[in-house]
């Protein structure tokens, strides 16, 4: 049996109730097999693949709260530290329903490539609770985040680990995380990414993750001959990478025609409005019917439905698991050209094999959606130098990220003799980096 089956049949064994993390590690491992074949001596003495598929550490935690009413309420908090060979722990805190150790584990797995491949300092982690912002006042967002930092505070620091937004966290909740560690632990630090403009936070980090994937879907178009102008869209989600995906798209002439939500989705025929999406979703916290309620163009649809929509491009914005093998079927007989995931692995793996298969350039998430996680680690550069650049300064550096993260993963799939495949070039790319570093620093 190879190394990589052996590892694989190792994880699957020890992480049984892990579907997610099993699914990740899978995806990964596969694609690795040409590198890991190509060092297989040294690689398996060093116990490499065991060591990147077991986190450093995870914490799990009670977090007790009391809701409007007095009534105590008790979520599960997580974070998980799962590599720090080239940097700090860096990755985002979900907070939602379906939260829990193998969801946290999977994401901060990909974390670990992600964070490499954006040619910036920093390790792979992921946190979050079980928690369900959805229909709590304010107030009890405070009193969640600040029983949740209570515990995680001990764990985190400017340089040990720096946690971020996700699903469900948003620049409310880092406000109130931040207060409460700094009230803690008495030090002003940049222990979390994706502050408010007036504490630390860097300007383009809201617009970050959306804009990033528009960055590289373009230059993937521009390296097949192709470019947005005119192109359809089609985006899932209607949360922050959904929504600045869908401006970036359209201020580079495209026309993105869909969102959704984990209620339903919209097809709106003149294209998108971004204005009253945000004043839907970022300020009235409300459902996507309320959009439909206020333009004429747009349909809304309970449950699933955008990949029916005939497109050039598909953006996959809203969670894991949401582009199944009857979508890549429906989005390959509509002649969608292009897959770009700003979620991350919203594509399951039958399904990214339908695309590939079928000719359709799909790039990953861990190289698509990396421009958050980079401008958060920008967002870590200034707080160290304590200066702010601006929006202007720090765009620029995410096209440049962005555009170069293409070619790597580009030339490391050409290297291996994978020309096309995004996917591997990107866990290609991703893994040599860190493996390098873990390699060097020794059995640890
Ligand atoms: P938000 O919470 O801002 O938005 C998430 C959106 O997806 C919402 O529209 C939400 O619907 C919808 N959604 C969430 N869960 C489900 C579900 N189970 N079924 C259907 N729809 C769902 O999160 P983000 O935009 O920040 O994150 C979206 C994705 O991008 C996630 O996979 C995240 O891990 C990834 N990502 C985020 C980055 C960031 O910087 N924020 C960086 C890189 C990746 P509703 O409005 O009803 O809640
Ligand atoms: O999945 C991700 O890369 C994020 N949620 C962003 C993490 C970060 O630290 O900015």
């Amino acid at each position: 049996m190879s190394y990589v089956d052996e590892v694989l049949e190792l994880v699957k064994k020890k992480n049984a109730s892990e579907p997610e993390f099993i699914q990740a590690v899978t995806e990964v491992l596969n694609s690795l097999r040409p590198v890991v074949e190509a060092n297989e001596e040294l690689y398996k003495k060093n116990a490499i693949l065991e060591r990147i598929t077991e986190p450093d550490r995870q914490f799990m935690f009670r977090v007790p709260w009391v809701d409007d009413k007095g009534q105590v309420q008790v979520n599960r908090g997580f974070r998980v530290q799962f590599n720090n060979a080239i940097g700090p722990y860096k990755g985002g805190l979900r907070l939602h329903p379906s939260v829990n150790l193998g969801i946290i584990k999977f994401l901060g797995f990909e974390q670990i490539f992600k964070n490499s491949l954006t040619s910036l300092p920093i390790g792979g982690g992921k946190g979050g609770s079980d928690f369900d912002p959805k229909g709590k006042s304010d107030r009890e967002i405070m009193a969640f985040c600040q029983s949740f930092m209570t515990e995680l505070s001990k764990y985190i620091g400017a340089d040990v680990d720096v946690p971020a937004g996700d699903i469900g966290t948003g620049a409310r909740e880092i406000g109130f995380m931040f207060g409460q560690y700094k009230r803690i632990r008495g030090t002003f630090e940049g222990v979390l990414t994706g502050k408010g403009l007036t504490y630390g936070g860097s300007l383009a980090r809201t617009e970050a993750t959306g804009y990033g994937l528009l960055y590289l879907t373009q230059e993937l178009m521009k390296c097949h001959g192709e470019s947005m102008e005119g192109k359809t869209v089609v985006v899932s989600g209607a949360g922050n990478v959904a929504i600045y995906a869908t401006q970036k798209a359209q201020q580079m002439g495209a026309k993105v025609v869909t969102c959704s939500d984990s209620t339903g989705w919209i097809y709106d025929s003149e294209g998108i409005d971004v204005a009253l999406l945000k004043e839907v979703k970022e300020v009235k916290r409300a459902r996507l019917t309320e959009y439909a309620a206020a333009r004429p163009s747009a349909e809304y649809h309970e449950g699933r439905g955008v990949w029916q929509i005939k497109c050039d491009i598909a953006l996959p914005c809203a969670t894991q698991n949401e582009l199944l093998l009857e979508d890549a079927k429906q989005l390959v007989a509509n002649g969608c050209k292009c897959v770009c995931e700003g979620a991350n692995m919203p594509t399951t793996i039958d399904a990214t094999e339908y695309l590939q298969q079928n000719g359709v350039w799909f790039v990953g998430g861990k190289a698509a959606n990396a421009g958050g996680v980079a401008t958060s680690a920008l967002e870590m550069s200034q707080n160290s130098e304590r200066l702010s650049w601006s929006f202007e300064e720090v765009d620029a550096k995410l096209q440049n990220i962005m555009v170069n993260i293409y070619h790597n993963i580009d030339d490391a799939a050409k290297r291996y003799g994978m020309e096309g495949n995004y996917v591997a070039g990107a866990n290609i790319a991703g893994f040599e980096k860190v493996v390098n570093a873990m390699l060097a620093q020794g059995v640890c």
